[in-house]
């Protein structure tokens, strides 16, 4: 965890999910404090715990309302709205993770990205230290799909280290069958390009969102590797 990062760039996070934090700040015996509604000031003190603990960057990128936060609020909180709040900057949400059988455990961090162009000067600096990330992309909106090839191109400038098989292609809004204008023969050949998988979901009828989450967590498991 770079505690740098939260003391120069606070304000452009527009909510923390606190439950997820406190749990895993507890767990690294860590302390912050709130003030006016923001983190004001965050230490990071490992008093050496007998648990190993890791710490993960997932990173969630792609146009603006193609279903980022609604696919992150399904997987973690089997939740869905239809209501459409664009994220502002950046939102963090934590899982952790523990090894099957060791002492062993790893807080994901999942940064979903705000889409909108609005805080494109902003992304750069979220991408960095990713250590996977999925490309998300609106099956109803053409623009969506042929933006996720630029969004592709803007992660390898600031993450070059990521290997492709990192990174995922997401078609979200699979539900919307009668509304779909991105067809699976243009999907193929993107993802073949690219050299990346692709996984078609529905936040709404949580069609293949744990797989899709899943496979990144994979990549991202210590223990896994
Ligand atoms: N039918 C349908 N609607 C969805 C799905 N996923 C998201 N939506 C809707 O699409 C809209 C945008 O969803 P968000 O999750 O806020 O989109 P986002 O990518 O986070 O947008 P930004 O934060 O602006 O980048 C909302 O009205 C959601 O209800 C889906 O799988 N199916
Ligand atoms: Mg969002």
């Amino acid at each position: 965890m770079n505690s740098r990062f939260f003391d120069e760039n606070e304000i452009f996070f527009s909510y923390f999910k606190n439950n997820s934090y406190q749990q895993f700040f507890k767990d690294e015996r860590t302390r912050f404090s709130k003030k006016d509604g923001r983190i004001s000031s965050l230490k990071v003190m490992n008093m050496g715990n007998a648990a190993k603990h890791h710490v993960r960057k997932i990173t969630i990128i792609g146009d603006y309302a193609v279903g980022k936060t609604s696919l992150l609020a399904n997987y973690i909180e089997k939740k869905f709205s239809f209501d459409y709040k664009p994220s502002i900057g950046v939102n963090i949400t934590t899982k952790e993770f523990k090894h099957p059988t060791k002492n062993e455990f790893c807080a994901v961090n999942f940064w979903d990205i705000a889409g909108q162009e609005l805080f494109s000067n902003l992304r750069a600096q979220f991408y960095e230290g990713s250590d996977a990330c999925a490309i998300v992309f609106d099956c109803t909106r053409k623009e969506t799909f042929m933006n996720a090839k630029i969004w592709f191109r803007n992660l390898q400038v600031y993450d070059q280290d990521l290997g492709l098989e990192k990174i995922i292609l997401i078609g979200n809004k699979a539900d919307l069958q009668s509304e779909r204008v991105v067809t699976m023969e243009e999907i193929q050949a993107l993802s073949m390009e690219l050299g990346i998988i692709y996984v078609e979901t529905s936040a709404l009828t949580c069609q293949n969102v744990n797989y899709a989450f899943e496979s990144l967590i994979r990549q991202v498991l210590p223990w896994e590797a």
